[in-house]
């Protein structure tokens, strides 16, 4: 069977998404043939009706997060009114809100949680011209009639599957020069509960159907990461598991194993509390150059009490003395404009992150997403503004960059002036230097962002940038 697989990722620099990588492995090796198509700009969906001509696939398939469901309904609505050719919906918004995306019409159905067997059973069955409307995760529109069948087990040993298929993406098409950062993930859940994340609702979705914590084996990490490189021959890497350091043991397995195969750099995400002094070691004998560590805000109370992070500031400070001590660099994740958050708590966040010294910093708006603890408590005490929250905005990714939530004491531009000035912020109560850098960075690219969103300015700019140039 020829299977198309879509993926929006309208305002998103996303090099791929591991849900479809690891569909496309399991078609491919099934014997199916899988193409692939990236949405990256409004314009790129006129490219869709001709590459369904040219590629005439059986069978297409959409991937979606919250933020891109808009663009996914108006794809498959225009591909409906062309062709006749059925189309399935999966990815985390559809596992989350399944009652809803079954409403619309132009999907033939949609695939709640893990995608992997359902989809290739239900493959095989079109293939074979056989009833598919009992498949496990999948619910089915017929006419007017919803079939919704039961959810089948997670994929109890991770082992099992190819490796993802990276192919696909336009990110490893003539790559091989080592130029590209790839991505791995070896892992699957996450046993903490912070409100905010996917985490604790994915866990309720999937009670009583397997495992939901589950990693693969060294060996095949390894092998993954080897057959990688053959292929796209890089130099450094990017992990991104939910928690590297979660099973101590997995950790101290794949350092050791991964410092004998391999001189490759690469980072990690690691939690407060489950990782100490003999793990670090071992990450920085492996090569791993920098662990990112969510802070997310440095007001305890807040941490704690509205991010369900039992994590102490004094926990913070320790650790980051020890990657200190050990010698690896430090990254750090921010939420601005959480639930309580005044200009105070605000201050609170930069002031942890001078005070530990983080190298790199991130910090984004906070974002509500519906069906988490949160973004339900922020809906039920009524702090959304308007829509800001609403799948069926095109432009809601790009909105995620503003605050959502009316917060008192804190306006709009103080939740921006925040984000914006960070760095600069955190950097200049040690690093006075690197402030007045970080500085320029930010007026820079305010300066550019204003050239952009002013079309009368486009020409002037590109006289100055050849007249610097020169
Ligand atoms: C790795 C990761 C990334 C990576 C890779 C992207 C990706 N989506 O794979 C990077 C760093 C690029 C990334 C970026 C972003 N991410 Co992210 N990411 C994750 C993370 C940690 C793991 C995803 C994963 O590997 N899942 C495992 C795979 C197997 O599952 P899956 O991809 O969902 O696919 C399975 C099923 O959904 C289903 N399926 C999926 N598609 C389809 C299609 C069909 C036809 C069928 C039948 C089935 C099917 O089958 C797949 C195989 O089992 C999750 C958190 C989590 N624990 O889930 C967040 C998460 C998905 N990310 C999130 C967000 C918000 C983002 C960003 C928007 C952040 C930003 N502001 O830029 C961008 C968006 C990029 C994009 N367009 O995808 C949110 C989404 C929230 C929501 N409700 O939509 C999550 C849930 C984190 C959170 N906040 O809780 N992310
Ligand atoms: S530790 Fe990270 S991945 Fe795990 S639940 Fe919390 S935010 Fe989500």
């Amino acid at each position: 069977m020829k299977i198309l697989f879509l993926f929006p990722k309208i305002g998103s620099d996303a090099q791929w998404v591991v849900g479809l990588a690891f569909m496309s492995a399991i078609l491919k090796e099934a014997g199916h043939e899988v193409e692939l198509l990236e949405i990256s700009t409004e314009e790129d969906k006129n490219k869709i009706s001709p590459f369904i001509k040219s590629f005439q696939p059986q069978i297409i398939g959409l991937s979606t997060n919250f933020h891109q469901y808009a663009h996914c309904v108006q794809i498959a609505r225009e591909i409906k009114k062309e062709f006749d050719i059925p189309l399935f919906i999966g990815g985390v918004h559809v596992t989350f809100r399944p009652d809803e995306v079954i409403q619309e019409k132009s999907f033939d159905g949609l695939c709640i949680g893990e995608g992997e067997y359902p989809f290739l059973e239900l493959v095989k069955r079109m293939a074979n011209n056989q009833e598919y409307t009992d498949i496990p995760n999948f619910w089915f529109r017929r006419g007017e009639k919803i079939i919704k069948n039961d959810l089948g087990p997670l994929v109890e040993d991770l082992d099992e599957l190819p490796f993802p298929d990276r192919s696909i993406f336009k990110h490893f098409r003539g790559a091989g020069k080592g130029e590209i950062i790839p991505r791995f993930i070896f892992s699957r859940g996450c046993p903490f509960d912070c409100t905010y994340c996917s985490n604790h609702v994915l866990k309720r979705i999937y009670a009583g159907h397997g495992r939901y914590i589950r990693s693969r084996s060294v060996a095949k990490a390894m092998a993954e990461i080897e057959l990688v490189k053959k292929q796209y021959n890089f130099k450094y890497f990017k992990m991104d598991d939910d928690t590297f350091s979660l099973h101590k043991p997995w950790l101290l397995e794949f350092c050791e194993k991964y410092a004998q195969k391999f001189d490759m750099g690469f980072e990690c995400n690691v939690r407060v509390g489950t990782i100490d002094e003999e793990c670090l070691v071992a990450l920085k004998k492996a090569g791993c150059q920098l662990i990112k560590v969510g802070l997310e805000a440095g007001n305890e109370k807040l941490r704690k009490e509205i991010l369900g992070r039992n994590i102490s500031n004094e926990e913070i400070i320790k650790l980051f003395a020890l990657a200190d001590k050990v010698g690896l660099q430090k990254l750090t994740f921010n939420m601005i404009g959480i639930p309580g958050e005044t200009k105070k708590t605000i201050r609170e966040t930069i002031n942890l992150n001078a005070k530990i010294k983080a190298d790199f910093m991130l910090a984004t708006v906070f974002y509500p997403y519906p069906e988490t603890l949160l973004g339900e408590k922020c809906a039920r005490e009524g702090l959304i503004i308007g829509d800001r929250v609403n799948p069926f905005r095109p432009d809601s990714l790009l909105h995620a960059e503003e605050s959502a939530l009316k917060l008192p004491g804190l306006t709009a531009r103080d939740i921006k002036e925040a984000v914006k000035y960070f760095k600069f912020n955190v950097y200049r109560q040690y690093d006075l230097k690197k402030a007045l850098t970080q500085l320029m960075q930010d007026k820079k690219a305010d300066l550019k962002k204003f050239i952009i969103a002013k079309p009368i300015f486009h020409k002037t700019a590109r006289i100055i940038y050849r007249f610097l140039k020169k």
